[in-house]
């Protein structure tokens, strides 16, 4: 037993996934860097190595960036008709369905994430993802204008070109479909550089985007660290965008590299500092649960985690208790045992951070409810950590701790809700739990970010754009509004008859 308070995380028999690829996969080919050189990817329920992957630089992404230009300049994809390309991404999706025991298990081993929610949603969703842009490949279409002279005009949804995606270690095959699917419907060719931490999946789903028939060179892999590889890729001159997940400083970095470089497209989505807001009339079971998963859910590594819960004063004994007590019954341990709530955070730099946040709250004179430091003596795992009394100048109240680390805020009225909940230079998203639908229509309007749920909380949908206002950055990931920002429109112009032209 891991129960919060008991000192050994679970240890899990489950049998490890075989690792098969480590190499950079590039114009269709798994190779070995140009250097030679190799990195060590780690397990964080151990701390232990699992293997060495490729190490690619500058010359490697050079290479692959090559790769990708012949494709899209002289190869079939961006001329295939949007029904085949949607057919070859259907097949990759049935491919990604077949191993999802394989895919998941890489993410637990790499990212520390659980093997349950693995198969149940994070493959079959990546899968997913593949399925609604290939439905979208076919649809792509510009409009015709109205013009105020004797011309016909028109516009034309062209592929962008050349992408790259930098991703984080967070959802790692999300983000590989969030990013990968639509551009590949766009028709644009694409090199990705996978986070460091986090490289295993990403190699494999390039194997099977090659059984699927996605032709040499479209989609090309390049495992490596953020100051070399992730640099070469956002410094590009041959690379025409640059879509990135990551932090706010990184995501500053890669928007300055675009504009020195070739003024490459940029779109960012960085971090945040959520808020929950509960209002004095929600049901506190319901809304104690929310509080939970919010910050819980994938051990607090996710951009839209509710790292700040606002609770009414009328209700706020009553919810802090309920919150407590449900954090108590929460386990952590190991990601394979599916009775365990949250698994190891990713590394040690992360587990790290975390923990002097955690002191910083204590420092800082926030009430530590449950939780604060870390659970078992191996491996990165943090106990459910609850502050009350917590001031919006604080350090844990204002920056985006990414791990299991909730902060609790007390408030009175609707107006001073929005308040604080605006303040922080983050934007993503937000969470209103109430019955009353004039104070749900109006929080959801006043609050500045770019998804708001209302009685739920990360109710993500295909279909539902996502990503940030303020320095949570900009542009949108998911829906039809992801496939847009992969696709330039042309404006094609001709006269009618008895033009003056
Ligand atoms: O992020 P980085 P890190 C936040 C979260 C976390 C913090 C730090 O708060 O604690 O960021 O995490 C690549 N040029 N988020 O250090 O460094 C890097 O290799 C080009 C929120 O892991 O931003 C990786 O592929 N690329 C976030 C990717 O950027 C560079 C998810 C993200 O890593 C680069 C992850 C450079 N100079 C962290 N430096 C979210 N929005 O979900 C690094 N990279």
């Amino acid at each position: 037993d891991s129960s919060n308070g008991s000192s050994e995380p679970v240890v899990c028999k489950y049998k490890l996934p075989t690792v098969k690829f480590t190499k950079l996969f590039i114009n269709g080919e798994f190779v070995d860097s140009l250097s030679g050189k190799s990195f060590e990817t780690i397990d964080p329920r151990t701390g232990q190595l699992i293997g060495r992957v490729a190490e690619g630089d500058k010359e490697d992404v050079d290479l692959a960036v090559k790769a990708a230009r012949h494709a899209f300049d002289n190869g079939p994809w961006p001329r295939l008709s949007g029904f085949e390309r949607g057919r070859i991404m259907m097949k990759f999706a049935d491919l990604i369905d077949g191993h999802v025991e394989e895919l998941a298990a890489l993410d637990t081993i790499n990212a520390g994430k659980l093997f349950s929610i693995g198969k149940a949603v994070d493959i079959p969703q990546a899968a997913h993802g593949f399925r609604y842009y290939a439905g979208a490949a076919d649809k792509i279409h510009g409009e015709v204008l109205k013009m105020s002279g004797e011309l016909h005009g028109y516009t034309l949804h062209e592929p962008i070109g050349v992408v790259g995606h930098i991703i984080p270690w967070n959802f790692p095959s999300n983000m590989f479909s969030m990013k990968v699917a639509p551009s590949l419907a766009a028709g644009c060719t694409m090199v990705l550089k996978p986070a460091e931490q986090t490289p295993l999946s990403a190699l494999y789903y390039a194997h099977l985007a090659k059984l699927a028939g996605i032709p040499d060179g479209v989609l090309n892999v390049v495992t490596g660290f953020g100051a070399t590889a992730g640099a070469a890729v956002a410094s590009h001159m041959d690379i025409d965008k640059v879509s990135f997940t990551g932090s706010t400083e990184v995501g500053r970095v890669v928007m300055q590299a675009a504009a020195t470089s070739n003024l490459k497209s940029v779109s960012l989505e960085l971090g945040g500092k959520s808020p929950l807001i509960i209002f004095d009339d929600a049901d506190t079971d319901k809304a104690a649960q929310l509080a939970l998963i919010g910050i819980l859910f994938n051990k607090g590594e996710i951009c839209v985690a509710s790292s700040r819960v606002f609770v009414q004063e009328g209700i706020y004994d009553e919810l802090v208790k309920k919150l407590v007590e449900k954090a108590k019954a929460w386990k952590v341990g190991d990601p394979f045992d599916p009775s365990v709530g949250h698994g190891p955070q990713v590394d040690k730099k992360q587990f790290e951070k975390i923990l002097s946040y955690i002191e910083h709250g204590k420092r800082e004179g926030a009430s530590l409810l449950i939780g604060g430091k870390p659970s078992g003596d191996k491996g990165y795992y943090i106990e459910p950590t609850i502050f009350a009394d917590v001031k919006e100048d604080m350090l844990i109240a204002k920056d985006e701790i990414f791990g299991p680390v909730l902060s609790l805020m007390k408030f009175k009225t609707v107006e001073e809700a929005i308040k604080c909940a605006n303040n922080t230079k983050y934007g993503l998203a937000a969470g209103i739990v109430t019955k009353n639908l004039d104070v749900a229509n109006t929080v959801s309007r006043s609050i500045r970010a770019g998804i708001i749920w209302i009685n739920c909380y990360f109710a993500f949908d295909k279909d539902c754009p996502y990503g940030g206002y303020k320095m949570s950055g900009f542009g949108r990931d998911m829906g039809m509004e992801a496939l847009h920002k992969y696709l330039q429109v042309k404006s094609v112009v001709t006269p009618i008859y008895n033009s003056p032209w």
